[in-house]
């Protein structure tokens, strides 16, 4: 690599860094916002301690690839000049400030789901913490706690959005993200039971269909979506188009998450995987099941779903056989997922819907967003 291409690298990966730090500076700010207003109802000091630890503990700490693609994309279709292509200008402290905001609502809704997840996948760690339910004194409280997080959405959208005309639009989709993500959930979760192993039932079509409603709306669709909204693009067509990318990429991510749950170091991800103990219709037992010889068959059959390190091993075992090869298919996978979604991307009239006032939806959102998240291993 050249001088100048390692500079242009140092760069940007300080830029990144820039980015995220401003990004996080807004959350205590939310956080004083929320606490505040429980003061103003008198509510017991000890009340308002455990609503900031919930707040606290829960929702920064991630990647907040959510959280920053708002802003990113606002900057990318409010600042860019549709004739030239170019970035003309910087969001204004007021415009930046609004698209932060609505990224930590994203951001607070992850934390809400993940609260309520690791309950019911009865993980153990989070983001390098034990999770939140397994904290001394949390418990069942957790699950209040997760309430609250979502509710806190609703009391910052009406504080800084009331009196915008789209801010009917931002309620319509976190509603409609946060059904179609209990949708995804409820069906992992029965197709899941963990009394009664039944490998039949799983297949790669039921796994897309849990994967775009638990992860790819609220993870892909509503970050793109709400800052469209907040940049004033009105065009539902253009809404149809991002769907279009953003689902599949967000199915792209799970398979990810699904990898990672099995081959991840910890360190990395934060997280320690519980998809085979949890009799969970991943995308790596699926692979498994269709490349298997009746007798590895058998092997996933007595071992999968089992409460049981023993059995997990043995499952692994049969992951890794050279027919079955599961992280050997991923990798073939990640390669013609990131081709068919750059297709997708080029395929996107450029800067459609663009006005004088912003520079239309464009392709750099999306390669932008993949590119947060191709070969990631975290
Ligand atoms: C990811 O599943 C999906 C969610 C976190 C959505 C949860 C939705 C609710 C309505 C609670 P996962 O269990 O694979 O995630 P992870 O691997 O991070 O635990
Ligand atoms: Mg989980
Ligand atoms: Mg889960
Ligand atoms: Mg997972």
């Amino acid at each position: 690599m050249s001088d100048i291409d390692q500079k242009a690298l140092a760069d940007k990966a300080q830029l990144k860094i820039e980015k995220r730090k401003r990004f996080e500076q807004v959350f205590p700010l939310l956080v004083d916002e929320l606490t505040s207003y429980l003061e103003s109802e008198q509510m017991p000091a000890e009340a308002i301690d455990w609503f900031k630890r919930n707040l606290d503990y829960n929702t920064p700490g991630g990647k907040l690839n959510r959280g920053l693609s708002v802003v990113d994309t606002v900057e990318i279709i409010l600042c860019t000049d549709n004739a030239t292509g170019n970035l003309t200008r910087q969001l204004t402290d007021t415009e930046y400030l609004k698209a932060a905001i609505l990224g930590w609502c994203i951001e607070l809704l992850q934390a809400y789901f993940l609260v309520a997840d690791d309950m019911m996948d009865q993980s153990i760690t989070r983001r390098g913490q034990p999770c939140w339910y397994r904290v001394d004194g949390v418990g069942n409280i957790a699950i209040n706690d997760a309430f609250m997080l979502e509710a806190a959405i609703y009391f910052l959208l009406k504080k800084h959005f009331r009196s915008e005309p789209y801010y009917g639009m931002l309620l319509e989709l976190f509603h409609d993200v946060t059904f179609q993500t209990e949708l995804g959930q409820l069906i992992d979760l029965i197709t899941a039971p963990e009394d009664s192993v039944d490998l039949s039932k799983f297949s790669l079509k039921k796994h897309h269909l849990i994967v775009v409603y638990k992860t790819a709306f609220y993870s892909f669709y509503l970050p793109v979506a709400l800052a469209m909204r907040m940049a004033g693009i009105q065009d539902e067509a253009l809404y149809k188009h991002a769907l279009d990318i953003l689902i599949p990429m967000g199915e792209y991510f799970q398979v990810q998450d699904d990898v990672l749950d099995c081959y991840g170091k910890p360190e990395d991800i934060g997280k320690i995987g519980t998809d085979i103990l949890d009799n969970k219709c991943s995308w790596n037992i699926n692979i498994a099941l269709a490349h298997a010889t009746p007798e590895q068959r058998a092997v996933l059959d007595a071992n999968y779903g089992r409460k049981d390190s023993a059995c997990e091993a043995k499952v692994k075992e049969v992951f890794a056989a050279p027919n079955i090869d599961v992280a050997g298919r991923f990798a073939a996978y990640e390669k013609e997922s990131y081709e068919k979604l750059n297709a997708l991307i080029d395929a996107l009239p450029e800067g459609a819907g663009a006005t004088a006032e912003h520079g239309g939806l464009r392709r750099d959102v999306f390669r932008l967003f993949l590119g947060k998240v191709y070969k990631r291993a975290k």
